[in-house]
């Protein structure tokens, strides 16, 4: 039997370029409506699409030197002054930075639309749809080589992460990052037929039955991105933490039927690693993925900022050969549909 998932995951390199095109064609018009005097830049969606808003937050944030922040959509609707602060005076002091698959997500159409209407500033839409988001969107990046059949994101998460780096980057004026990042398609076909068997080995070993995804700074929102897909598709015990943070507690987990996973970067490279070790001296699998000397080696040459789709698609295969294994649907997770349509 074929799986739309195992399909998604596959052809995900093709949408990422799309999203880059995507957004250079767009970089006119982006630039000048994200280039004002915002106090903030708030990123938003809902689920896969909320982690995403995690990452892109800390990369706009990091590149840009701009205070930027995630928030729920569903926080963004009913707790607005909460996590956006009290209508100013005057207005128009937030950007607002929306994404979703499909477009039509209940909590994130409403939370825009009240913006909006609030007059809290303007809007662009990262989606893979053009419906109701990029229609109310003063921007949007639509990417249509990232749609899916599947309920699980995989293919649409990579390539709205991809839009939202080269956006990040455009917003900075750095146009070596979005040069470095014409190479991420042929590096994410070479990783996913370099690593598929070896994810596929992980994933259908069923004496493991808790999994751990360790990223800090930009890669802590792909951490919680991954564990959702182990959750969804497999509905095993999955949690992501920022590296350090893993000795504070979540460690006495850790036991011979634990998998690590180590999103690693170059910058802290020798502090992440050591996470690694000791979790590996209490029991633990480790999986380690990183730019050189790792379990997954990219061998990019891509710059650190804009590489980051690269940790998704080994992790994604991971995910579905697990749901086989266990007997399960990757393409329907239990309990879940594709889009969450409320009747608020
Ligand atoms: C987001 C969403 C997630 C859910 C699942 C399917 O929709 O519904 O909430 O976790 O992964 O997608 P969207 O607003 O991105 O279309």
């Amino acid at each position: 039997m074929s799986h739309h998932t195992l399909t998604e995951i596959r052809s995900q390199p093709a949408a990422w370029q799309q999203a880059l095109e995507r957004v250079r064609a767009r970089a006119g018009q982006l630039t000048s409506l994200a280039n004002r005097d915002y106090e903030q830049v708030i990123f938003t969606g809902c689920g896969s699409t909320y982690y995403l808003s995690l990452a892109a937050a800390a990369l706009f944030q990091e590149l840009t030197g701009r205070p930027a922040r995630a928030v729920p959509g569903g926080e963004l609707l009913l707790n607005s002054d909460t996590v956006v602060g009290r209508i100013g005076n005057p207005p128009n002091k937030t950007l607002l930075v929306a994404i979703s698959r499909s477009g039509t997500t209940t909590e994130t159409v409403r939370a825009v639309e009240q913006f909006k209407a609030q007059g809290r500033g303007p809007v662009i839409g990262i989606t893979n749809y053009d419906t109701t988001l990029a229609g109310l969107a003063d921007e949007a990046v639509i990417i249509p080589a990232g749609q899916e059949e599947s309920v699980a994101q995989t293919r649409s998460f990579a390539s709205m992460y991809v839009a939202a780096t080269a956006f990040a980057a455009q917003i900075a004026g750095r146009e070596d990052l979005l040069e470095g990042m014409e190479g991420l398609s042929v590096v994410g076909e070479r990783l996913i037929g370099q690593y598929e068997a070896f994810a596929r080995e992980l994933g259908e070993n069923l004496n493991f039955d808790r999994f751990y995804f360790l990223g800090s700074g930009a890669r802590y929102g792909l951490a919680c991105e991954v564990n959702l897909k182990m959750k969804e598709m497999t509905l095993t015990h999955s949690e992501p933490f920022h590296f350090l943070e893993f000795r504070h507690g979540p460690m006495s987990m850790v036991n011979e039927r634990a998998v690590v996973v180590g999103m690693v970067s170059d910058k802290n490279s020798a502090h992440e690693r050591k996470v690694l070790a000791e979790m590996r001296a209490l029991g633990g699998t480790i999986l380690s993925l990183a730019e050189t000397d790792a379990d997954v080696v990219f061998a990019s040459g891509i710059p650190e900022p804009v590489r980051g789709v690269l940790y998704l698609p080994v992790l994604q295969l991971m995910a579905f050969y697990r749901a086989l294994a266990k007997g399960l649907n990757p393409d329907r997770p239990a309990n879940l549909t594709a889009v969450v349509k409320l009747d608020l």
